[in-house]
Formats: C-alpha cells, structure tokens, sequence
C-alpha cells in the first residue's frame, strides 16, 4: 500500500487483499465489499484509523473455530455436520450473534454475517461485538430428539468458547426456541452452572425476555415507519409483501397488520401465497410456529388464497417490501420490477437479502431503502435487553420491552439519517449504517491498542 494512493484508491488495495486472503467465500466478499465502499471519507477525516491499519483488523475475525459434529438419527444411522462459530470482534463487548442452521451453511455464509453483526450490533447502541455460528445441519423433516441429539453434540464443543462474559449466542435461520432450549440444557449439564445470560432467545419461563421472539419483526417495520415519517408518509392502508414465514416473517407481518397495512404475500424456500384480502397470520403460524408445514398449505385454509409454486414474490405489486428469508433474494432484475410497481420503501429483515445490483437500483430510484444492519437490529438489541434482565435478576414486562425497542429502532434510524447527512450522502441509509457503525468499533479498536 504505498503514500500518496487516493483513499478510495486504498480500499480498493485492502478489498483485493481480504479476497485474496479468504478464497472461495463469496458471500464474505459481497459484505465486506458494501462496508468498504462506504468507507473513503472516514479514512481521511480519521487517519488514525489507517495508521492503525482498522479496516485490515475489523476484516479478520479475531478466532475461528470449527468442528466436527457427529449425532445419531432416529433409525440409529451415523450423520457428520460441520459446526462453525466466528468470533469478529469484541472492541465494543462480548461477541453476540446467531446460529444457522441451514444445508448451504459454510465459513463464507458464518463470515458474512458475522462481519455484518459487528456494525448492526455497535448501531443498537448497546455493548456487543459481533459474532455469528452455525451448521450445515438440516433441521427439515427431523424429529425432536435428533434434533435434540444434534443440538447436544454441538454444545459438546461449544459450550468452551461461551460465557456471559465471553460469547453469548442465540437464533437465525433454522434456530428458535426448540433449539436454544436444547443448547442451553447442554450447556447447563456440562458446566453445572444455571448461567442465563449465555445465550439469548431462551423460553419465557427459563430466563428469558418478553418481546425477543417478535423483536426481529417488530422492529424492522418500525425502522420503515421511521424511513416513511421522514416522506411525510405513513404505513395505514399501504400494499405490503412480506418474503419468507419463519420468525422475523411472522411478526414483521404482525406489527404491519397492527399498523394499519395490508400484507397480501408471503413465501419459503417453495413457494409463494398470495392473499388479497390480507394474509391471515394466525394461519401462518399454525402451519410455521407449531406444525412445522409448508406455506402451501395455507392455501387449503384459505380458498381465496392463491399458491404460486416456486413463485417470484417481488414480482407482485407493493408498495412496501419486507425482505425476510435469507441473502440475496432480491437481484437486480426484482428491484427493477418492484421500483416500477410503485414499491415506496425496502427495508430489510434478513440479512444481505439485496445483492449489489439490486441495492444500486433502489438507490438510483431514490426509494426508502433500510439495510438489514439498521432495519433488522432489534432483533440482537433485545438480546441485549434479554442479557440485561438476566444480569440483575430481572423480568420486565411485554409493554416496557416493546417501548424499548420501538426506542432503540427510532435512535437507528435518527443515528444513520444524520450520519448520511453529515458525509454528504442525505437519505443514503446504506452509507449511514456503514459509517456509523464502523466509527465507534474503530475508536474503540484505536482506544485498546494493537491487539
Ligand atoms: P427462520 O428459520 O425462522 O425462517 C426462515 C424463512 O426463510 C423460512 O420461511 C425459510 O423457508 C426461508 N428461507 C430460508 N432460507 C431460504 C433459502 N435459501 N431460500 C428461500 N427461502 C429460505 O429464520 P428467521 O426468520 O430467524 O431468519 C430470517 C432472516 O432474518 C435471515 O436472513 C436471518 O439471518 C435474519 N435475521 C434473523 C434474526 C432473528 O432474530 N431471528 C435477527 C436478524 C436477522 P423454508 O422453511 O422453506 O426453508
Ligand atoms: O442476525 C441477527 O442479528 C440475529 N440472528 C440475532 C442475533 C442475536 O444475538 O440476537
């Protein structure tokens, strides 16, 4: 890297050296690549931060454990997974971040959003690092015990890289309370020790926190009531499409239909409903939250409903769309489509469900575009309200919670509109995220020293 190179110049030379040094990993790339390009002018109004080589630090995890996973299936038959967690970077507090459980789990994907978690966590305000784990483990059309099994093999290796002070996980894709249930009893035999605050997203009689199952959801849609007020605009009466019907889905689609907006679509992985009298959640979760179906199947509930199989969801009609099944899920080709269907605003619920183009086109459109890192951070600040409750013994209740949340949501959006604002880029909610989040792990980086 030699003087005198313009700073975007800079980055580009770092970008090239991270893909070099982590082959193979596409996605990692992806996110790190969007982080990056938002980076020019902080490097030259901090050059500390490049004295101290930051953006090269923040973009190697700081461990990185990997192993063997063996369970048993009901039959007695011997099944390998491979079990991931990427501790990035604890400048700010303890690592925090997911498990996913998903058969195309590998480094890249656990690197991505391990990456993406240490801004989304340091935008909530609350003192997280970030981390993320998981498995090429399919939980699909698997009985409780094996999933029970699996869960405690994966603990079995786990569980010494975890503590309330040290890494603190909880649930993504493929991980809810069943899961985290099974984690925790593991965790608790093998250390003896009723240590709530290890893991968050646990059930409400053993520790855990009013608000976290519906806090992803939940606050995403405050997120766009927020991007909305901003256009003088609201959420009453405004055509919704929501992607997916797992958990961040379901209560994205709840706090809609609470605000006054109609959703008439929702998805998984094989297909799509579409349902213009708005969609009935307590179906959805019926056939999500306890049957473990598929969404086709809402469609012999609901006559009027109709099921598109292997369906393209943007291509229906809205004004609003809530991305809020997995990574880019939404191309070039669909932000097209939706921003000439009159689409108002994006905002994200999954992480990175919006691939490079797609994200140019909602910018160029100058739509209400919320990035997963903002949109979809309630989700791990209530964890932090969980960790909270756990370390002084507390429970509060559901309505001192939410207002919480809806507070934290409202600060995101404040935090990232005038961090925008200030490098020049008003109404660039990508920008905002990026920089405002990258500010204060690197001052915190530059504050601890070289390590
Ligand atoms: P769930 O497992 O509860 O639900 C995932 C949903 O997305 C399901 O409907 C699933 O369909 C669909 N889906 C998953 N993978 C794919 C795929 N490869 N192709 C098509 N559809 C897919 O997970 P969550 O709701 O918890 O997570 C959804 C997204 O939100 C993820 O991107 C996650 O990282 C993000 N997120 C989650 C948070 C949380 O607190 N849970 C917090 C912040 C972000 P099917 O059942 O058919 O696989
Ligand atoms: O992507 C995410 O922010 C999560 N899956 C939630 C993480 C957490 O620790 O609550």
């Amino acid at each position: 890297m030699g003087a005198g190179l313009a700073f975007d110049e800079r980055i580009e030379t770092i970008f090239q050296q991270v893909r070099a040094r982590n082959p193979g990993e596409d996605e990692f790339h992806q996110a790190v690549r969007e982080v990056l390009e938002s980076l020019g002018q902080v490097l030259a109004k901090h050059p500390e931060f490049a004295e101290q080589k930051i953006i090269e630090r923040i973009c190697e995890p700081e461990r990185q454990i990997i192993w063997r996973v063996p369970w048993q299936d009901d039959r007695g038959e011997v099944h390998i997974n491979r079990g991931f967690r990427v501790e990035f970077n604890s400048a700010i507090g303890v690592y925090k971040g997911g498990l996913r459980f998903h058969p195309s789990v590998y480094l890249g994907i656990i690197k991505f959003l391990g990456f993406e978690q240490i801004f989304k966590n340091a935008l909530t305000g609350m003192p997280i690092g970030g981390a993320k784990g998981g498995s090429d483990f399919d939980p699909k059309g698997k009985s409780d015990n094996e999933v029970m099994r699996f869960c405690q093999s994966f603990m079995t290796e786990l569980y010494r890289h975890l503590g309330e002070y040290r890494d603190v996980p909880a649930g993504d894709i493929g991980v809810g309370g069943r899961e985290l249930g099974y984690l925790f009893g593991q965790y608790k035999r093998i250390t003896n020790k009723y240590e709530s605050a290890v893991l968050t997203g646990k059930g409400i009689g053993w520790g855990g926190s009013l608000v976290r199952t519906e806090a992803t959801g939940y606050g995403a849609v405050y997120f766009v009531r927020e991007m909305l007020k901003v256009r003088k605009d609201t959420l009453e009466g405004k055509r919704c499409v929501v992607s997916g019907s797992g958990n961040v889905a379901i209560y994205t689609i709840e706090k809609l239909q609470q605000l006054g907006a109609r959703v008439i679509a929702c998805s998984d992985s094989n297909g799509v409903v579409l349902h213009e009298k708005g969609i009935d959640l307590q179906t959805v979760k019926r056939l999500k939250e306890v049957e473990r179906r598929r969404i086709s199947e809402y469609a012999s509930a609901h006559r009027d409903a109709k099921y598109i199989p292997e369906g393209n969801i943007w291509d229906i009609p809205c004004q609003v769309a809530m991305p809020s099944a997995t990574q880019n899920e939404i191309n070039g080709r669909d932000a097209k489509t939706l921003v000439k269907n009159g689409c108002l605003a994006v905002a994200e619920g999954a992480n990175m469900p919006t691939t490079p183009e797609g994200v140019r086109v909602f910018q160029e459109a100058k739509i209400a575009y919320g990035p997963g890192k903002a949109a979809n951070a309630g989700g791990v600040a209530t964890s932090a309200l969980e960790m909270q409750q756990n370390a002084s013994r507390d429970s509060w209740s559901f309505e001192f919670t939410e207002k919480k949340l809806d507070g934290i949501m409202s600060y995101i959006h404040q935090t990232t509109w005038e961090t925008a604002a200030e490098y020049g880029a008003t109404g660039n909610y990508v920008a905002g995220a990026n920089i405002a989040g990258f500010i204060k792990v690197a001052r915190a980086m530059v504050a601890l020293g070289l390590v």
